[in-house]
């Protein structure tokens, strides 16, 4: 058998993992594109699609208090700890369709395997599908792994979208008691690790010709929301000289972030992905400006040093362009660093089948940020196409879905427990 080929139990998982990543990305809130966002219409279709996948795969299934969508296939006894496999299955606007569904999709089609075999570990597996990881709704990430993990704080859900919509109102809307979200909340002693696979979203294993990878360290990210606010006027009849035009202070304020990071050649990134200006007419002068600010580095002291440093530089330009200025950190996270035992239980499958181990950090976010908070973390990435993602473009070769299962496949049925693995 030539080195990384399927065996004959699992050698269609990969086929079934497209397909139903084909499928999942036919619901969306939008015709001409894949847009996925907390408690929608599609949000529920989507779940309710995940949780038939579930059970025909053997596994016990049901949606937790926040939408999530939880799995469970029981070890060799009732009621053991569990190995927990996720990821999201919400989406960024105009999405590819691979970002959160496969790990989701490929850990239902490795325990559906074990499911057909009749095959019990003396562990429970969990496969979870987070209903929340991006936070484009309602501009708080990682909702539903926060609320696995215990730190859901209340106080979100007050927050509105952009259409205004309360989450709570969206809660009840969808069915869901924004007051009992602390029941969708797991234990320490439940659980003996999270391990999530997901696309690497960058362009490393393509360079390094290989199909997936050891994830060393997921990276922490700030955000936050700015909203300079200034004086709309008349476009014709105001002098430049006596205008308080907030969207042109804005602009100064995405040029200097930009600067910023493009000047420190260590790593750091920001970006200014959303911007909203009030009241949005070719003939008024912007009054009100509200932009985004995401802004990452490889380690957390540098980040901070970063965010701190372009906050003052906003403060700076509000003052000088007698703009006033509201800045609210939205969401923050420290970077994550993944198990040493995890890691190496995931290069040894990945070496047990057939590939070169190879380790990258991560510089894009995942529900591992949560997870931390109850369990120790590893990750998986498989290589996408380009290294291109947060983008419909985004594509993932059949071949290289099908080493991801292989190797979470051969991770699940070798896991052990962290106190075994030590002896
Ligand atoms: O934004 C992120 O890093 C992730 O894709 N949620
Ligand atoms: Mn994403
Ligand atoms: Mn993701």
């Amino acid at each position: 058998m030539e080195a990384g080929s399927a065996g004959p139990e699992n050698a269609s998982l990969g086929g079934e993992v497209v397909g139903r990543i084909n499928q999942l990305a036919a619901i969306s809130e939008t015709s001409q594109d894949l847009t996925r966002t907390f408690l929608t219409r599609e949000h529920r279709a989507a779940a309710e699609l995940i949780l038939t996948w579930m059970r025909s795969a053997g596994m016990a299934a049901h949606l937790d208090a926040i939408g999530n969508v939880c799995g469970r296939h029981e070890g060799d006894r009732p009621n053991l700890p569990c190995l927990m496999l996720g990821s999201h299955y919400d989406t960024v606007r105009d999405a590819g369709k691979w970002d959160g569904p496969l790990g989701l999709i490929t850990a239902i089609s490795c325990v559906g395997d074990l499911a057909r075999r009749g095959r019990r570990l003396p562990f429970a597996i969990e496969v979870t599908g987070f209903a929340d990881e991006e936070g484009i709704r309602f501009a708080s990430t990682l909702l539903g792994s926060r609320a696995v993990a215990g730190t859901f704080e209340e106080s979100v859900v007050g927050t509105k979208d952009r259409a205004g919509i309360p989450m709570r109102e969206a809660l009840v809307e969808f069915g869901l008691d924004p007051d009992h979200i602390g029941a969708a909340a797991r234990t320490r002693r439940e659980l003996h690790a999270y391990i999530e696979l997901h696309i690497e979203q960058g362009p490393v294993l393509e360079a390094q010709n290989l199909p997936v990878g050891v994830v060393t360290a997921i990276a922490g990210a700030t955000r936050l929301v700015a909203r300079l606010t200034g004086m709309a006027g008349h476009a014709g009849t105001v002098p430049m000289r006596l205008r308080q035009d907030a969207l042109a202070g804005g602009a100064e304020c995405i040029g200097a972030i930009e600067e910023s990071c493009r000047t420190d050649d260590s790593g750091l990134v920001g970006t200014v992905g959303y911007i909203h200006a009030l009241p949005g007419a070719a003939n008024v002068i912007p009054g009100q400006v509200s932009f985004t600010i995401d802004v990452r580095a490889p380690t957390d002291a540098h980040r901070k040093r970063a965010v701190a440093d372009i906050v003052r530089q906003i403060e700076n330009i509000a003052k000088r362009r007698e703009l006033s200025l509201q800045l609210d950190v939205t969401h923050e996270n420290r970077t994550v660093p993944c198990a040493p035992w995890l890691k190496q239980q995931v290069a040894a499958a990945i070496s047990g089948e057939g590939f070169p181990v190879f380790e990258l950090p991560s510089g894009a976010g995942h529900d591992g940020m949560a997870m931390i908070d109850i369990a120790d973390v590893g990750m998986v990435f498989v290589r996408c196409r380009g290294g291109i993602s947060h983008h419909p473009d985004e594509h993932v070769e059949l071949a290289d879905v099908d080493a991801g299962a292989r190797v979470l496949l051969r991770l699940i049925e070798n896991f052990r427990p962290r106190d075994e693995a030590r002896r």
